[in-house]
């Protein structure tokens, strides 16, 4: 029997939804309570191989963006992120971790900084909205807060360049790596950034006006045909091999952001104060015992990883897999989990526990 998602107002659809549907989508995922279509009746591995070789396009509304705007933007953002936002600038892109007062972690989004006093979080699968408010209420800021209708679509690929360029004209190949600009689309300016949860290269168009979904995917769908354009979704081989890290797989509320590799984001000055600051300067001074890696392991083709993995070194605990997957370039499986510092080392041996039973030999590979 087919198994169906009930979709109602609560489970949102998107702009592109009918789209999607028309397209064959046969599975969805539930992101920030929005749907995301994750297959269309093609194999992982093929969808692998196009997004490698093509250009696909995703609907990735379910990355939705926490709108803060007012005279304390700045400060409320900065107050939620360890990552140093002082010399951000106005059409950047910064992906940052986002902690509580025990340096737990939050979320992981990539901020826009539209303009000084205005910001979006684009967020992974946690309610950033809730914990926003509650900070601008306790902390009584100038703030206002909301989530706008902004509905990203994802361009991702080697011929994206190509296929946006005849939507958006050449100007598209002038946006640097995690930059935007506003680029018309039939007399409406939208953000367009290159950027994108593939390194396959790519864009994100944010479009802020949900009536416009069907035109935006049919211009790009049409234009996209000479390039071999096909709907896609983030592609979980690709995502691995990438080292590309997803808040509730690889890392919970229960992790903090030294132990997901963020240290390139967490700034220790004494000028800057945010939420968490002692809690994981305490962290840093003590030492992890754990922190994400890759794992690469034997034998054929592993069964899906829908939980946790444990990994074990001669009868040692030594952490657990979060994400696994057969790598059709690599010829092996790879996998992302959280390994203990006694085993995180590049070669060290280990062993896989398959929810099938099977036990794999592995081996410790750090992350791109
Ligand atoms: N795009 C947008 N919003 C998002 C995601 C996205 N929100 C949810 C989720 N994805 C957040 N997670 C990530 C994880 C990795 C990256 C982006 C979002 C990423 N990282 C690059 C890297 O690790 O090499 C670049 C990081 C950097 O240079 O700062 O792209 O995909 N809009």
């Amino acid at each position: 029997m087919k198994t169906r998602l009930a979709v109602s107002r609560r489970l949102r659809s998107t702009p592109y939804t009918p789209r999607i549907e028309s397209l064959g989508v046969s599975d969805y995922s539930i992101v920030n309570h929005t749907i995301l279509p994750k297959g269309f009746g093609r194999s992982v591995e093929e969808d692998f191989w196009h997004l490698c070789e093509h250009v696909q396009m995703w609907d990735v509304s379910c990355q939705r963006q926490v709108e803060i705007q007012g005279e304390d933007a700045a400060k409320l953002v900065q107050m939620m992120t360890p990552r140093d936002l002082r010399n951000a600038q106005i059409g950047q892109c910064l992906y940052a971790p986002l902690i509580d007062q025990n340096a737990c972690m939050l979320n992981d989004p990539v901020i826009l900084k539209l303009a000084e006093d205005h910001y979006w979080l684009s967020i992974a699968d946690s309610d950033v909205l809730l914990w926003a408010k509650g900070l601008m209420v306790g902390y009584q800021l100038n703030v206002n807060i909301k989530e706008p209708d902004v509905s990203p679509l994802a361009v991702q690929g080697p011929k994206s360049d190509a296929l946006m360029a005849q939507v958006f004209g050449s100007e598209v190949s002038d946006i640097a790596f995690f930059r935007f600009k506003k680029l018309d689309f039939k007399g409406r300016p939208l953000i367009v950034a290159r950027s994108g949860y593939s390194k396959q290269g790519g864009f994100e168009i944010y479009l802020d006006d949900s009536s416009l979904g069907l035109d935006l995917w049919d211009t790009l769908w049409q234009a996209g045909e000479p390039f071999n354009v096909a709907p896609g979704s983030p592609n979980l081989i690709e995502r691995v091999e990438a080292g590309l890290l997803s808040y509730g797989n690889e890392f919970t509320s229960e992790n903090n952001p030294l132990e997901c590799g963020f240290k390139k984001y967490c700034c220790f000055d004494d000028d800057l104060q945010y939420i968490g600051k002692q809690a994981l300067l305490k962290i840093n001074q003590e030492g992890i015992k754990q922190q994400i890696r890759g794992i690469r392991f034997d034998g054929e083709k592993c069964p899906p990883c829908a939980s946790t993995w444990p990994l074990t070194h001669e009868k040692s605990e030594a952490g657990f897999i979060s994400t696994a997957i057969w790598s059709p370039k690599l010829k092996c499986n790879v996998a992302l989990g959280m390994v203990a510092s006694e085993f995180w080392n590049q070669g060290q041996s280990v062993v896989v526990h398959c929810s099938d039973g099977s036990q794999r030999q592995g081996e410790v590979v750090l992350l791109p």
